[in-house]
């Protein structure tokens, strides 16, 4: 569901960057000899010549589109180069693509908050660069404007034959021009500065689009493709959603926009414009009513989040036609083989972006013989996620067999899968001082052990390492704003079990208990003592505070109808309840179900006075508290060499 955000009194300057045709562009850069030639890259599955899932721009001024397969494509394009993605465990491997998506995003993210959206797109909030730029620089005491700049296509501006960049430059010199025009032209400076960075070290091309809110970014970053960039000045806002189908708009594509036509005979976004906001909040609510208001004038509130990293991580396979699988084997294979990337790919964020995932869902498109049924669909189902190849294959497999239940129903018949697609979410920042002490604990395994057990007992009590509450953080792993392509899946479950946490912290203090000098810590007693203390701990260490906690061997489902649905529950959780389902208040000294009062002093006073005072901060945190600061004496203390 749309959230209606109305804009924030100053004007802002918003950037939307596209990469053109970007996984052509990564084989291009891969292998030069395709330069200039019509390529497109293809689906791993290659039965009629697979299905394209890019196409370059030489290609498609044969006709070439994305919707073809690679025998239509050579039919009407017979030159056309088709490379098949690259593939592992028998599927696409996107990883060459989403590494390629951050060698651009670490650069655009020099100039002001970036938002990562997808695997070749960014929003950049320049409102501060620009606002420098103006008040340093303006652009109109500029004698040289750069040619890049000077090709932008500035909505509203009406240019006849080859005066363009007359024209252009005229709009940018502008001294008359009002204050937000003027941070436009600022924008759209840094914009092109931007995307010859991003071709000078890259080789990509991108496309760019300058507005004053997301929304009227993002829609002008794709009318002038490709290796260009759109301006959208406030006075051209009401010609662009005239003319724009409401089905174009993000948000709008499915029954909302469908709606939007048939019961109110709206084509285009401008067609709303008759409705009043009482009209449109009657038919639709009041929060999509006020947000479809609002998108009709070219208001958006929605903020740039600060964010370079997937805000989840997906994989999937489909199995067109014949391929359909109709075993439970031959499901289990697949689900295995896409934990074991889902894996891979969870374990690497976490090891090189101190990142955790919580929740585990799958989805999966099905069918059944002699349906009496057709509607239903395979629910998506969520559950806790537990760290470790085997266990995500364990949980994801019963996640499938609850899904299929479901779906059957009481019909016992034959049914088929087209699709299978897992995902890892509800993605936070581990705390400094958490994971380092899990490191001290390790550290005082012996080596033996860890070269076996201590292995595995990382692995799995990670996840004890999460962060705070996505809402207490204001973590912005939450943000609405993520396309749906091949970045991720966007799931969300507000579940998290703190059963599948019981174990590995035990598992520590058994091995724990095997050495000398760390058998008399209390401190790690502490962990493995008290049932309600271990609990509390465990959840300080993982502010994993959720819902409920299920006492069952199988993990709490959640039933999602579809993804994008569950995509608009993330950001959302609502007041959580700790493990005794007691509602937690959060940053004080109940905060994880534990009063500070409760632990044997004894217990603290082991460690170094900046560890204790460390810990003793997340209990009764100080008013303005800055738990993730850098230079945690907890880092500093444990850090690896030391450790030795
Ligand atoms: N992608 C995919 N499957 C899809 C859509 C996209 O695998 N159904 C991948 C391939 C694309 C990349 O994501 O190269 C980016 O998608 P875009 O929609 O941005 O399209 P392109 O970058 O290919 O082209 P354009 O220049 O039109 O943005």
């Amino acid at each position: 569901m749309p959230i209606a955000r109305p804009e924030p009194q100053n004007a802002r300057v918003i950037a939307h960057v596209d990469m053109d045709c970007f996984y052509v562009q990564v084989e291009q850069r891969k292998n030069p000899e395709l330069r200039g030639l019509p390529t497109a890259v293809v689906q791993y599955n290659s039965w009629k010549g697979g299905g394209l899932i890019a196409v370059g721009y030489e290609a498609r001024k044969f006709g070439v589109k994305r919707s073809m397969r690679g025998d239509e494509a050579k039919r009407i394009c017979p030159n056309i180069q088709l490379i098949q993605v690259p593939v592992a465990r028998g599927k696409a491997d996107l990883n060459l693509y989403r590494n390629a998506g951050s060698e651009v995003v670490s650069i655009l993210a020099t100039k002001g908050r970036c938002e990562r959206a997808s695997i070749d797109e960014v929003y950049l909030d320049l409102t501060d660069a620009a606002e420098m730029m103006l008040s340093e620089t303006p652009p109109e005491v500029l004698d040289k404007i750069d040619e890049e700049v000077l090709k932008s296509h500035v909505l509203g501006l009406h240019v006849e034959g080859n005066g363009r960049e007359e024209k252009v430059r005229e709009w940018l010199h502008r001294s008359d021009a009002d204050h937000q025009d003027k941070l436009l032209a600022c924008g759209a400076i840094i914009v092109a500065q931007l995307r010859m960075k991003v071709l000078y070290e890259t080789k990509f091309t991108c496309s760019g689009g300058i507005a004053h809110n997301k929304m009227l970014a993002k829609l002008a970053s794709a009318m002038h493709k490709p290796a260009q960039q759109t301006v959208v000045p406030s006075s051209s806002v009401k010609d662009l959603l005239a003319s724009l189908p409401v089905k174009k708009m993000k948000q709008l594509g499915g029954k909302l926009g469908s709606s939007l036509q048939t019961d109110l005979g709206a084509n285009t976004v401008g067609d709303l414009l008759q409705f009043s906001k009482e009209k449109l909040q009657e038919h639709y609510g009041v929060n999509t009513g006020t947000w479809l208001w609002n998108i009709s004038r070219g208001i958006s509130g929605d903020a740039v989040v600060d964010r370079l990293l997937p805000k989840s991580h997906g994989c999937g396979k489909t199995f067109p036609g014949p391929q359909a699988l109709k075993t439970f084997s031959s499901v289990e294979n697949w689900v295995n083989q896409l934990c074991d990337e889902l894996s891979e790919r969870i374990q690497s964020d976490l090891d090189q972006n101190r990142r955790i995932a919580h929740t585990l869902t799958l989805h999966a498109r099905a069918f059944k013989e002699n349906d009496m049924e057709p509607q239903r669909k395979f629910p998506s189902k969520s559950c806790p996620l537990r760290y470790g190849t085997a266990k995500i294959q364990e949980d994801a497999v019963k996640l499938f067999d609850s899904g299929l239940c479901d779906f059957l129903g009481s019909q016992h018949i034959g049914w088929g899968i087209t699709s299978l697609s897992i995902a890892a979410s509800k993605i936070s920042d581990l705390p400094q001082g958490t994971c380092s002490i899990l490191k001290f604990l390790e550290g005082k395994i012996p080596s033996s052990a860890s070269s076996s057990g201590a292995g595995e007992f990382h692995k799995e009590s990670l996840p004890l390492s999460s962060t705070d509450d996505v809402q207490s953080t204001g973590c912005t792993v939450m943000d609405q704003e993520v396309k749906q392509k091949a970045l991720a899946s966007e799931v969300a479950s507000n579940d998290i079990d703190i059963k599948f946490q019981a174990k590995p912290l035990k598992r520590i203090g058994s091995l724990v208990e095997k050495t000398k000098d760390v058998g008399k810590s209390s401190i790690l007693k502490f962990f493995q003592s008290s049932n309600s203390s271990f609990h509390a701990m465990n959840q300080a260490c993982e502010r994993f505070s959720r819902d409920q906690a299920s006492s069952s061997s199988f993990p709490e489902c959640e039933e999602h109808s579809d993804l994008e649905q569950i995509d608009e529950q993330v950001g959302f959780s609502e007041g959580h309840v700790d493990i005794d389902g007691h509602h937690n208040q959060t940053r004080n000294g109940y905060m994880w179900g534990i009063n500070m009062e409760n632990i044997d002093p004894s217990v603290l006073d082991e460690l170094p006075m900046e560890i204790q005072r460390e810990i003793r901060e997340w209990f009764h945190p100080p008013k303005r508290a800055n738990t993730s600061r850098k230079g945690s004496s907890i880092v500093h203390y444990f850090s690896p060499v030391k450790k030795g």
